[in-house]
């Protein structure tokens, strides 16, 4: 964020206590779901999941498939399987067919399952930890593999409060788990692309600076959809967006004076809500990998 923003909390300090409640319950997991938005498919990956989960053997879960724009996220679902990492993508605004993930972990797990079997003991439980950053669908997935609403969801983000396990059937349990964040931000567009995708509580943003990152993010790369949505063609004078987005959408108090405060928290729910899908925010010549 901005300089004089910095001090915005959006570590808050449950984040820190879920970080080491992971910690402290990972040796009962055997794998990790990694869940990310489809939108935000590199901004919204843990940096560090694998210090944080011990090395567990981990499948990355990219939900929101149906908001992203496919094109660009599936340059980092290449990449990202050329790395070898298991990647699973999800809409889960439909009913989903788990099997996908059931057998994939049991794939997965296959030799632990094995030795272990061998040792004697056996594995009835695959216990898989359900870990990301606030607001991705987490209680969501579960909800969908389980086949009904036990996790309580909601869109915004800090709607989970605690670690809680999940029965799924007889042979695996999940482990539901608050969203977390990391306490420093690398650059402000992997603040913001996460700001305009709602995995930071709007309590703490700078929303006015959100909403203009959302223009001109839209402006560059959807100009169409600026278009289509919001009238708009350039974004040189931002008097002027405000100015057509308010009149457009009646946002007029008194006088007929536009209501700025209601065109930027506009342009935040216009996303939030999924009214503009077909967008994602990161660009994979923008990494390193
Ligand atoms: N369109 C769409 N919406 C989704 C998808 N997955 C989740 N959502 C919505 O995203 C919002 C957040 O879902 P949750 O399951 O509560 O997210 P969470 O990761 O558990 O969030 P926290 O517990 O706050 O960290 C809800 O409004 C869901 O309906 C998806 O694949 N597509
Ligand atoms: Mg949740």
């Amino acid at each position: 964020m901005n300089e004089d923003k910095t001090n915005i909390n959006w570590y808050p300090g449950h984040m820190a206590k879920t970080r080491r409640q992971i910690k402290e319950n990972i040796s009962l997991v055997d794998i990790v779901y990694e869940v990310i938005d489809s939108r935000i498919p590199y901004s919204s990956r843990i940096n560090d999941i694998d210090d944080l989960t011990n090395n567990k053997p981990h499948i990355l879960i990219m939900t929101k498939y149906d908001l992203c724009d496919k094109e660009e996220t599936n340059k980092f679902i290449e990449r990202y399987k050329k790395d070898g990492i298991y990647v699973l993508i999800y809409d889960l605004s439909k009913n989903i067919d788990s099997s996908s993930l059931i057998n994939l972990s049991n794939e997965i797990l296959k030799d632990k399952i094995e030795s272990l079997r061998e040792k004697g003991l056996k594995k009835d439980t695959v216990r898989a930890l359900v870990v990301g950053i606030p607001n991705v669908g987490k209680s969501t997935l579960i909800n969908k593999i389980v086949g009904r609403n036990i996790a309580v969801t909601g869109n915004k983000p800090g709607v989970t409060k605690n670690l809680s396990w999940i029965r799924i059937g007889k042979n695996i349990e999940l482990l539901d788990s608050p969203g977390i964040l990391w306490p420093k931000f690398s650059n402000e567009k992997e603040a913001l692309n996460l700001a305009s995708t709602t995995a930071i509580k709007e309590e703490v943003l700078p929303k006015e600076r959100v909403a203009v990152y959302i223009i001109e993010f839209l402006h560059k790369y959807y100009p169409n959809v600026l278009l289509e949505k919001y009238s708009i063609s350039s974004v040189e004078d931002f008097d002027l967006v405000y100015e057509t987005i308010g009149k457009k959408r009646g946002f007029l108090m008194k006088g007929g004076v536009v209501d700025y405060d209601r065109v930027t928290d506009c342009i935040i729910n216009d996303i939030k809500q999924g009214k503009i899908s077909g967008i994602t925010f990161d660009r994979i010549e923008d990494y390193e990998f």
